[in-house]
């Protein structure tokens, strides 16, 4: 049975690949499920027919049958769970692996999404000029962190897994480049991750949508 996982019908940050579809789409890539994609406008999501699948009136979702889910997180624990290739088959690596997929949303993403909110919507108020180092001191903070842990391996525990998956989406992007940039491994660590087919064709289908060049994945 094919998933179908819903997207944004126009792309907000203009193809960069970054709306979360994107995290989704590359599992389904990595594990070779193929999938259908349901396009939604920003006013069709928070419509009581697209709230029913996600409550907080967001992509991405995702239907399979009787099931449907909403939060990338959950959606990619799925798949990996469901199909082989994003969690070691070892249940300590397995868990370990899943721990990293926890670190990247619920440590590493919230100062990212912080500085995001500080620049986009709180970038006019008179505070914000003095708010924002410290936002990016605390995204520095993880950033050497996470640095320091990854060291000169390719992933974060070994093969590659949904954990790495997770934080390289979570690491990408131009405007965090900047940021980055000042951990070379950890560029490299983004560039291993984009540089993998199953991302390359997931990035393909998102920006095909936006480009008009196809309406599916
Ligand atoms: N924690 C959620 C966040 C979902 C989310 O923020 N989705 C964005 C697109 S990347 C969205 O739908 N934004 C539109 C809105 O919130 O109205 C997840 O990981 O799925």
């Amino acid at each position: 049975m094919r998933p179908i996982i819903t997207a944004f019908e126009h792309s907000p940050d203009r193809g960069q690949g970054l709306a979360r579809d994107m995290r989704v789409r590359w599992a389904l890539e990595e594990v070779g499920q193929p999938y259908d994609v349901r396009l939604v406008s920003f006013a069709a999501m928070k419509e009581p027919a697209h709230r029913a699948l996600h409550p907080f009136g967001q992509i991405p979702t995702y239907e399979e049958g009787d099931l449907a889910l909403f939060e990338s997180g959950a959606i990619v624990l799925h798949i990996a769970q469901r199909h082989a290739g994003l969690l070691p088959d070892d249940a300590n690596a397995r868990a370990r692996a899943i721990a990293w997929m926890f670190a990247a949303l619920n440590t590493v993403e919230p100062p990212i999404l912080d500085r995001v909110i500080a620049k986009l919507v709180e970038g006019d108020k008179s505070w914000a000029e003095e708010r924002l180092p410290l936002v990016e001191g605390r995204i520095r903070d993880r950033l050497a962190e996470l640095s320091g842990r990854l060291g000169d391996a390719d992933w974060l525990d070994g093969a590659f897994s949904a954990g790495d998956l997770l934080m390289v989406t979570v690491l990408r992007g131009k405007s965090r480049a900047g940021l980055l940039r000042e951990y070379p491994n950890l560029v490299d660590y983004v560039a291993r991750g984009e540089a993998r087919p199953a991302f390359k064709r997931a990035f393909d289908a998102q920006l095909a949508v936006f480009t008009g060049n196809s309406p599916t994945g």
